[in-house]
């Protein structure tokens, strides 16, 4: 109890060290930004930004796309959350995206992006996002910029170690934070959590041809608290590393009960090992439930199926898979330098930056030295697998990114700012305070083999004065920092929605060239299609109704429909005509208790309506699409429930028949 209360006295001393940095730190933070930083983010109306930078949202569930240097918000997509903007996860085609084993989730935490990469470079195919809460990855395509596929991850709880990548994209991978229960004995005390909690590390692998994801196999693992992870690259392709805390395998307390040990571990992961135990058979297949979510952009409808086995790869049987590094003081970040030697481990409570050589880890691991075993698993020497310390860097340190020159930019909560460091001498080179409490980084391409290190983003914890009050909550802050002369300069500050954690960027060129201007509606295969005015129908089966319309400028085809009746439930399926770049057309009709789609160019989208009260019910285009946009309407006639109005429809039949 007596090592409890100091550790809260270190904690509360250091926070109130970083607030009392804080309050000076205000005053100069306007001075230090000179003129030309105005001219350095300026993009000229017309002209692109250089950079786009993929930034989570937190609990917002959802991705924001900016522009930098503007830091400019170009889209938000909808990830783990619904989107009444778009229709996501509302409409008929997008709802199945958010379906998992507990049925329909329509939120979740969205914490890390991470772009596809090819022989260690940003490729520009895909970004993934982790689902913390209900564990999932998603795979967004950027060619859409929309959600293609979320995949749950059994036996994982607060999926927060993810959805980071092998050099390749070979696997996305997704560690738990909350170690749980797993197997058939669920139901137990939680106070026996040293007994029966485990955590685990899923591999999910790519195909590479459409991106598909598969859960290959997952390791069961002690019940430590994985918290960050990064894959070797180059000469350590092949490993995987995480960072890991609650060593102590607490179950309440954990700030106190979780910061005992003066070293938690980085779990090294040999995962080429794990697949020759894999082919050899060595897996074990668990029954299992989650679901497997799907967007085609053929039938524009997802698709939702629920998955019944995973294999399990024991370590503690199976010799060379894991090996625990010891790593000062509840590591958070863990970051794999360019040439893929060094790893980073970095210790919320610790005093220094621990930096690990991949040559001596190997060679450690040759030698077999070890200080013992963790939960079987055998644990390295620190000295042996140390390249060196950063001494006396910051407080806090959280997150590492590399400018692909010999420097890493390391963030620090507490102190508040950035650090910049010499990986080869260890020596701190320059500091840069930021406003207020940086958590993660991003240098564009900074977790790759080849960083483009023009910008470091910080995006921070605590907004305060930074921008103009709006009540309570306040906008959260990003900062952009240049990096391209030996000390870094805050050049600009911007707003980001949701709360930011990881963020990745990459040179605009990257995925500009490949973005979708419109779908052809000739291979449209949405099984409610409707190609052109004359495939325009309305159809009864038993109470369903199914409206298949089509919208060009400015109508709708019908725009005229009678015969539906209290009990109905209607869809309609509404088909874009257009075949140019940025004509959307939207679809509302009153009382809906859903939200609107919006179609795309070459799109069908449907629209689920169940009429509640007898009357006319009008339905418009939300999306402004013509001068004539205003004139974009219809009515639907809603019968009471006996009625026998036959369905009927039409467009631009001025006097239609005249019905009793
Ligand atoms: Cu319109």
């Amino acid at each position: 109890m007596k090592t409890s209360i100091k550790y809260l006295l270190v904690i509360t001393t250091v926070i109130a060290m970083a607030f009392l940095l804080k309050s000076c730190k205000t005053k100069n933070a306007a001075q230090a930004i000179s003129g030309d930083a105005a001219q350095e983010v300026y993009v000229a109306p017309g002209k692109y930004d250089e950079f786009y930078n993929f930034v989570s949202g937190g609990f917002n569930g959802q991705m924001g796309v900016y522009g930098l240097p503007s830091g400019r918000l170009l889209r938000i997509i909808p990830v783990f959350t619904q989107s009444a903007e778009s229709g996501y996860g509302f409409n008929e085609n997008t709802s199945p995206m958010l379906n998992t084993s507990h049925g329909f989730v329509p939120w979740d935490d969205l914490h890390h992006t991470e772009l596809s990469q090819t022989n260690g470079e940003i490729d520009g195919r895909w970004v993934f996002g982790n689902g913390n809460n209900t564990p999932r990855i998603a795979r967004i395509n950027l060619a859409t910029f929309r959600t293609d596929e979320i995949i749950e991850i059994p036996n994982s709880a607060g999926n927060h170690s993810s959805p980071f990548i092998t050099e390749n994209t070979e696997y996305v991978i997704a560690g738990t934070r909350f170690s749980i229960p797993m197997g058939k004995e669920r139901d137990v005390p939680i106070n026996t959590y040293k007994k029966n909690f485990h955590g685990t590390v899923s591999f999910i692998s790519v195909d590479q041809t459409n991106g598909r994801m598969k859960i290959a196999f997952q390791l069961l693992l002690p019940g430590v608290n994985f918290d960050l992870s990064h894959a070797g690259k180059g000469p350590s392709h092949g490993w995987f590393f995480f960072s890991c805390y609650n060593t102590e395998q607490a179950n309440t307390l954990l700030e106190v009960n979780a910061s005992q040990k003066d070293k938690d571990f980085i779990m090294a992961v040999n995962w080429k090992k794990a697949e020759e135990y894999l082919k050899a058979g060595k897996g074990r297949v668990e029954k299992v439930q989650y679901a497997h979510n799907v967007y085609s952009d053929e039938t524009h409808m997802a698709t939702s199926t629920i998955e019944n086995e995973v294999t399990v790869l024991d370590p503690t049987g199976l010799e060379g898979i894991v090996y625990f590094i010891p790593c000062p003081k509840s590591p958070h970040g863990c970051d794999v330098d360019p040439t893929g030697e060094y790893i980073v481990g970095s210790g919320k409570l610790a005093a220094v930056i621990p930096v690990f050589s991949f040559t001596k880890m190997m060679d450690a691991i040759a030698k077999k030295d070890f200080i013992g075993n963790y939960d079987s698993i055998p644990v390295l020497k620190y000295e042996s697998v140390l390249y060196g310390e950063v001494k006396k860097p910051g407080l806090g340190p959280l997150h590492t990114e590399f400018d692909g020159k010999g420097n890493a930019y390391t963030s620090f909560f507490v102190s508040s700012e950035i650090v910049k460091w010499n990986i080869k001498d260890l020596t701190v080179l320059d500091r840069a305070p930021t406003y207020y409490s940086i958590g993660h980084l991003c240098i564009p391409g900074g977790d790759s083999r080849k960083p483009n290190p023009k910008y470091v983003i910080a995006y921070n914890k605590i907004t305060k004065d930074r921008y103009l009050p709006t009540g309570p909550e306040l906008a959260q802050s990003a900062q952009l920092y240049d990096i391209s002369g030996d000390k870094m300069r805050l050049i600009l500050d911007f707003p980001t929605v949701g709360e930011p954690h990881y963020a990745q960027a990459v040179a605009a060129d990257v995925i500009s060239k490949n973005s979708v201007k419109f779908f052809k509606i000739e291979e449209n295969k949405n099984p409610f299609v409707a190609k052109g005015e004359k495939e325009a129908r309305v159809e009864r089966k038993g109470n369903r109704i199914d409206v298949y319309a089509t919208a060009i400028r400015s109508h709708f085809v019908p725009d005229n429909i009678e015969g539906v009746r209290l009990g109905d439930e209607v869809y309609f399926h509404v088909t874009n005509l257009e075949q140019d770049w940025d004509v959307p057309h939207g679809f509302a009709i009153k009382g809906a208790n859903t939200a609107e789609i919006l179609i795309m160019p070459g799109e069908t989208q449907t629209l689920k309506f169940v009429p509640d009260q007898v009357g006319i019910v009008p339905f418009y285009c939300t999306d402004f699409c013509s001068a004539l946009h205003q004139e974009m309407q219809g009515y639907m006639r809603v019968s009471p429930a006996g009625s026998t109005l036959p369905i009927s429809f039409s467009t631009g039949q001025q006097a239609p028949p005249l019905n009793p």
